[in-house]
């Protein structure tokens, strides 16, 4: 079998760029280990930039994130015990961010390809890339006990941190960098109103919290944990006390509680490999680069860099043009060591760095101080918030 783009991966940046790909008549075959169902159930991101729902409704996907997405004008910091307000919109001059939890862009995108006859494979296993420094790739796989080998011109990665791609390049060719921080995010998600209308990024001693939602009667919250925690360690109780009590009064004394429908931990991590171009394979999204969620950055950035990878390929096809495929990984690295830096400096900001000592802490105040009293640095913290333009 032959198809123009093989794409590993059936999350957010395969589906994407599979839409982006479908429009400029261009045939793709999305390759996913998992099943539809385990794709459509793992709870994730939850906040989109303009950019990226100008993504959604440019592919034709935008429906019901236009009906059921949440505009958020700001969102609050708290510490202290006190709130401050970031005014995204005024301080951008006019850019909200929409929450719509990442499952349903997943739903809308896995529909729209089902609606176009694109061809997907569920549950594929032992995927596998071969001959992408030559001129005719070929993915291999097996699904049901069958093995398959599928020739294309190109690959995209897009099979996130843990997919076989980035592993199958040369250990010569590529680059890392990493920084790994020492602490996790345990996250609930509950039938349960939101604290607020705004999302809370909450600076404790006891650790970072976050109140977010993804409905007005769903909620989802996480509060800093350690990285050697369990989650049967934390009984819904046990973290309901522990998230309020790292709330403000007010916050605090409304906090509808509830049993818990999802609870995870994740760690935390930033992480980019140079280039994102490999012959003609070519990481996209959590496969090439991972940020802390407290920018809510990593979607967003899946979507610029898919944005840039279908301008790469349709600028090939419709020119023969190599050069087109050369900008792909330089566009993209600016982009993501913009969210990687911005993702960084929050996860500084807000969360309780165990080897900080007492001058960390006091220099991490001074900056919450200087933030929320400042024009030109509430306006940076704004500007990167709502995402920078691609
Ligand atoms: P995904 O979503 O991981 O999809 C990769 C897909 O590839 C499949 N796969 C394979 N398929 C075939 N063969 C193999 N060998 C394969 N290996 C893997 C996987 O099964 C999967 O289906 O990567 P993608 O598409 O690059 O999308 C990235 C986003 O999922 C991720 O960046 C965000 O979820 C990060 N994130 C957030 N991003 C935001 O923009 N805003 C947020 O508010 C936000 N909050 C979050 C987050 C991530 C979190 N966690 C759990 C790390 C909050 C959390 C807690
Ligand atoms: C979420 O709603 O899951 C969420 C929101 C904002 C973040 C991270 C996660 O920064």
């Amino acid at each position: 079998m032959r198809t123009q783009v093989v794409i590993i991966g059936s999350g957010p940046a395969g589906l994407m760029l599979g839409q982006l790909l479908h429009l400029a008549g261009i045939d793709t075959l999305i390759l996913e280990q998992k099943s539809r169902e385990y794709v459509l159930a793992r709870i994730r991101a939850g906040v989109l930039e303009q950019g990226c729902v100008d993504l959604l409704q440019r592919i034709g996907v935008g429906a019901r994130l236009r009906q059921e997405g949440l505009a958020h004008q700001g969102f609050e910091i708290c510490f202290g015990g006190k709130r401050h307000r970031i005014n995204l919109n005024a301080l951008t001059g006019g850019t909200n961010v929409t929450v719509y939890g990442q499952t349903e862009v997943t739903r809308d995108l896995m529909d729209a390809r089902a609606a176009c006859g694109a061809s997907s494979v569920y549950e594929a296993e032992q995927v596998s890339v071969h001959g992408f420094d030559s001129a005719s790739p070929v993915v291999r796989y097996r699904k049901d006990g069958v093995q398959h080998e599928i020739a294309c011109d190109f690959i995209a990665g897009c099979d996130g941190f843990h997919g076989v791609c980035r592993q199958s390049v040369p250990a010569g060719s590529i680059r890392e960098f990493e920084r790994v921080y020492p602490f996790g995010w345990l996250g609930v998600l509950s039938e349960t109103r939101p604290v607020s209308e705004e999302l809370i990024y909450v600076n404790h001693p006891r650790g970072f919290a976050l109140c977010s939602m993804r409905s007005p009667t769903l909620s989802r919250t996480y509060v800093q944990c350690s990285l050697n925690d369990k989650v049967e360690q934390w009984p819904d109780e046990r973290y309901w006390d522990e998230l309020r009590s790292r709330l403000d009064e007010a916050a605090a004394s409304t906090l509808v509680t509830g049993p818990s429908i999802e609870k995870s931990i994740a760690p935390l991590r930033s992480f980019v490999v140079e280039p994102m171009r490999f012959g003609r394979l070519f990481l996209a999204g959590d496969a090439a680069h991972i940020v802390p969620p407290t920018g809510a950055k990593g979607l967003n950035l899946a979507a610029s860099d898919v944005h840039y990878l279908s301008e790469s390929l349709i600028g090939y096809y419709h020119g023969k043009n190599e050069a087109a495929l050369d900008e792909y990984s330089p566009r993209c690295l600016r982009r993501v060591w913009q969210a990687e830096r911005f993702s960084w400096w929050m996860t500084s900001l807000l969360h309780n760095f165990p080897d900080n000592g007492d001058f960390g802490q006091r220099i991490q105040q001074a900056e919450l101080e200087y933030l929320v009293n400042s024009e030109a640095a509430l306006k940076s913290l704004a500007e990167n918030y709502v995402g920078l333009p691609y």
